[in-house]
């Protein structure tokens, strides 16, 4: 055991001064007055919410940090295979609530801040979130290390400890303005790891030269040196004592020999600018969601987190003294997309040039270690760096790619000898001008899966771009693990109550480990008080939100009106421009009516909320195109409560959590074919929300789960998206008449200055309307008149919100996890010692 591990003579005494946890209420108290006393220097005459939560996160970061060494001390003793996840983006958000309710302890701290004059509500509030990533991508890992931990399995995230995550979004005048997000005045659940530091080298030159035994060798030598600092956060599992290890990697000047011959002769003002400029490596996060700009900086910050993760995990690897063919059977590593593809080079470089094995030897270790995620199929996200770029920053890796491509074309040349231009179509180096190196292709060829992350998406890569391998190494490498999401924090702690509504007719929380459990619940859809409850808590969760929207926006908005809520990116493709196209069709229709007829409509508040990347001219249109159209439709005394139009400012993952459990419908609409799954549509579902939706990414899992008569599908389908667009360009292109309607009311300059949303409108009537707003715009409308007429049967559609949550299990990130584990990782869970 690991006790063992302990030198005899010492064993008593660290046994007997190791910290216990807190159980008590009154063991809680003293343990956060003890740290707002001493650690904050703060006492009860001026501790105000702010201090009662950092003294609060911080009773329970030591509670984390106990659990933490133990896992960390039970996988090391152990030393089963693990699992890296390697990503660009972890979009945690808060950390105390989910802390509380995952060690079980959230009670006890609510009566334990009761006593000390404090309300739980108003001290999670406190929390900054941890933004560091952009949507789906980043949240995704989140929810995977959430079930990682709480499935027990050995499993390490690595990431950037970026200073900036993503912006905080400000709505001026009906237009976005980015604000920096600087979070980390006061972190506690971070750790700063001053003895884990990596070397990491840039530019430079390549030395070769014959060996002894006439063997060539390689070194990359002369470059320039940050250093990586690593900083660790706590990953507790719910109801389990794992907790696992987020290590974010932080630049720094390396602050070696060359710094000091500057300090001293004089140069001391460029050795600060020197480690300025190091520091810039982790300063912000990318605010890019589906789009890559090909940043020199960008590329950096990818070298820099996957050199240093990969030196750790190796130095992790050494330390057992395996030989090196055991690599895989002690090592799994997943890309969470492209980004950390340099991953593969520097393993490569690391065997060979390092530690000296032959390449093919290293190579088939590199294959066997790693699996890649796609999570996007449109163009303009796909990677691409260009190799002069390459070969200035990382000389030495555009080596081993040159090489890992040539190996790969000779292999392709020989199983196809008569195709020619399939050499061209699949070579990692696209012979452009200048050349680019095609990441997506090298994280194929240097891994042994691939996978896509909804099954029409999995399907699409084979038949598009990943087409050509699909050919080369058969369908096996090829695979498809359907997203999730964790029900922890998307019912347990976003809706408290309908968790406990739940708990109390599935005989406790179990669900929360095992989702599937959920089915359960159909047996009581005609439960008469069950029924009720279950619309009372929908409806507390609106007025919540409702007070959160006048609170922000000053805005009173009914809640016993629909709610209708399109919360995600920003992007042309997931179309919210079509729902705010539909507001204005609705409000035309709504002006037109006599006053008598209008009271049979059903009351509508539309609500918006996301980001733009800031560089993105058409999304920040269709902001201020929302706001506009709201502005005019909130103030028209015509209207009154039968339409709102909402934005929500700064959307992130704590809003998330007000927001999902507060929707009757909620919109998924992108064209089909380019969403590769999404993952809000689960969290809306699971809250007992409808959704309206294409037939795109996981909406048709969604689908074939809850049944087609409890989802709003509508437009065209992606098989038939290619045709379409070609039909704009070449044939007669005819626009929809109320889309057409439409655009002249925005041209009369009804929603202002017209000049304003002329790109926006052309796009769709002259520039042959790329994402089919015009062809899904009817099907659409309709849809949304079939929305009101369900809507009036409140019965029937109470009925269709349990049913749904009831047959929601399979969208756990547990199941998403455990599939992983099985078809890509090979690894086991290892369960906490005992005490
Ligand atoms: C997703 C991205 C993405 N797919 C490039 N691709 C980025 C691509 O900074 N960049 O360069 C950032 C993000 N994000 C999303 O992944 C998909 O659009 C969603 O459909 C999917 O649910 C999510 C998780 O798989
Ligand atoms: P690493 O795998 O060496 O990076 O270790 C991960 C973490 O596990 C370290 O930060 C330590 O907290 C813990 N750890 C590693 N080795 C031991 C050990 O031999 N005994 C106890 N804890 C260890």
């Amino acid at each position: 055991s690991v006790e063992a591990s302990i030198p005899e003579p010492q064993r008593e005494a660290w046994k007997k001064f190791t910290p216990k946890p807190f159980t008590t209420k009154e063991e809680f108290g003293k343990e956060t007055v003890r740290h707002i006393e001493t650690t904050l220097a703060r006492s009860l005459w001026n501790c105000d919410e702010g201090a009662a939560y950092s003294g609060t996160a911080l009773a329970f970061r030591d509670r984390l940090i106990l659990d933490w060494n133990k896992t960390q001390q039970n996988q090391t003793f152990t030393d089963p295979k693990r699992i890296y996840y390697l990503s660009l983006e972890f979009l945690m958000g808060r950390a105390l609530d989910n802390a509380m309710l995952n060690v079980g302890a959230k009670d006890i701290a609510r009566e334990g801040l009761a006593d000390l004059g404090f309300r739980m509500e108003d001290i999670i509030k406190q929390e900054h979130d941890a933004a560091l990533g952009n949507g789906g991508l980043g949240r995704l890992a989140a929810c995977f290390l959430d079930s990682m931990a709480s499935l027990n399995y050995p499993a390490w995230g690595y990431g950037l400890r970026y200073r900036y995550g993503i912006f905080k979004q400000e709505i001026v005048d009906g237009y976005q303005v980015e604000v920096p997000d600087y979070w980390l005045d006061f972190n506690p659940w971070e750790f700063p790891r001053h003895d884990i530091t990596v070397n990491i080298q840039f530019y430079g030159s390549v030395r070769k030269w014959q060996d002894e035994d006439g063997k060539q060798q390689s070194a990359w030598e002369n470059g320039e040196i940050v250093q990586a600092v690593a900083y660790d956060v706590p990953i507790p599992g719910f109801s389990t004592s794992t907790t696992n290890n987020l290590r974010l990697w932080s630049s720094k000047a390396s602050g070696g020999e060359f710094d000091f011959q500057k300090f001293n002769s004089g140069e001391y003002e460029s050795s600060v600018a020197d480690q300025q400029r190091a520091e810039t490596i982790s300063a912000v996060l990318y605010p890019n969601d589906n789009l890559e700009r090909g940043k020199e900086l960008r590329l950096k910050q990818q070298y820099f987190w996957c050199a240093a993760s990969l030196f750790d995990i190796v130095r992790r690897f050494k330390k057992t003294k395996r030989s090196w063919a055991d690599f895989p059977n002690q090592v799994a590593i997943q890309l969470n997309d492209t980004h950390p593809t340099l991953a593969i080079p520097e393993l490569q470089r690391i065997l060979v040039d390092i530690e000296g094995l032959d390449w093919d030897e290293a190579w088939s270790i590199v294959t066997k270690t790693f699996g890649y995620t796609n999570h996007t199929v449109l163009p303009e996200a796909l990677e691409k760096w260009s190799v002069p770029l390459m070969q200035w920053l990382l000389p030495r890796h555009l080596q081993i790619i040159y090489d890992i491509n040539l190996h790969f074309l000779q292999f392709v040349e020989r199983n196809f000898p008569k195709d020619r231009d399939l050499l061209g179509r699949v070579s990692i180096i696209e012979e452009s001008q200048p050349k680019m190196v095609r990441m997506a292709y090298l994280a194929l060829i240097g891994s042994h899966k691939v996978n896509g992350v909804a099954e029409l998406h999995s399907d699409l890569i084979k038949t598009t771009i990943f087409r050509d391998f699909v050919s080369i190494y058969g369908p096996d490498k090829f695979t498809n693990v359907t997203n999730g999401i964790t029900p922890r924090r998307w019912l347990h702690q976003a809706n408290p109550r309908l968790s406990d509504l739940i708990a109390s007719k599935l005989g406790g929380h179990d669900f929360l480990k095992d989702l599937t459990i959920l089915h359960k619940l159909e047996q009581y859809v005609d439960d008469k008080d069950f029924r009720k409850e279950w619309q009372e808590i929908k409806h507390a969760n609106k007025v919540r939100l409702a007070k959160h929207i006048k609170e922000t926006q000053g805005i009173s908005v009914n809640p016993s009106a629909l709610f209708d809520i399109q919360v995600k990116r920003i992007h042309e493709y997931k179309r919210q421009q079509l729902n705010i196209f539909g507001v204005i069709h609705r409000y035309l229709q709504l002006k037109s009516m006599a006053p008598e007829e209008r009271k049979k409509l059903v009351p509508r508040v539309v609500i918006f909320g996301g980001k733009a990347a800031p560089g993105y001219w058409m999304a920040k249109t269709v902001i201020h195109l929302i706001n506009k159209v709201g502005g005019v439709i909130n103030n028209d005394k015509d209207v009154g409560d039968l339409l709102k139009v909402i934005f929500l400012e700064d959307y992130n993952v704590s809003k998330a959590e007000i927001i999902c459990p507060a929707s009757d419908i909620s919109e998924h609409i992108s064209t089909a074919g380019t969403e590769a799954s999404g993952t809000s549509n689960m969290k809306f579902v699971l809250n007992g929300g409808l959704i309206i939706g294409t037939c795109d990414g996981a909406n048709i899992e969604i689908t074939r789960e809850i049944g087609e008569s409890n989802i709003f599908l509508f437009g065209n389908l992606a098989e038939d998206v290619e045709d379409l667009r070609h039909s704009h360009l070449y044939g007669d292109y005819q626009l929809d008449p109320a889309l057409n309607k439409v655009f002249d009311e925005i041209k009369k300059g009804t929603f202002g200055d017209a000049g304003a949303f002329t790109a926006l409108i052309n796009g769709i009537v002259e520039h042959g309307d790329y994402y089919l707003v015009s062809d899904d715009f009817a099907s659409y409308c309709k849809t949304h008149e079939l929305i009101d007429e369900a809507y009036k049967n409140q019965e029937e559609w109470l009925t269709k919100s349990i049913t749904s949550v009831a047959r929601m299990g399979f969208f756990s990130s547990d199941r998403c996890i455990d599939e992983y584990a099985e078809t890509i990782w090979n690894i086991e869970p290892l369960m906490p010692e005992k005490e």
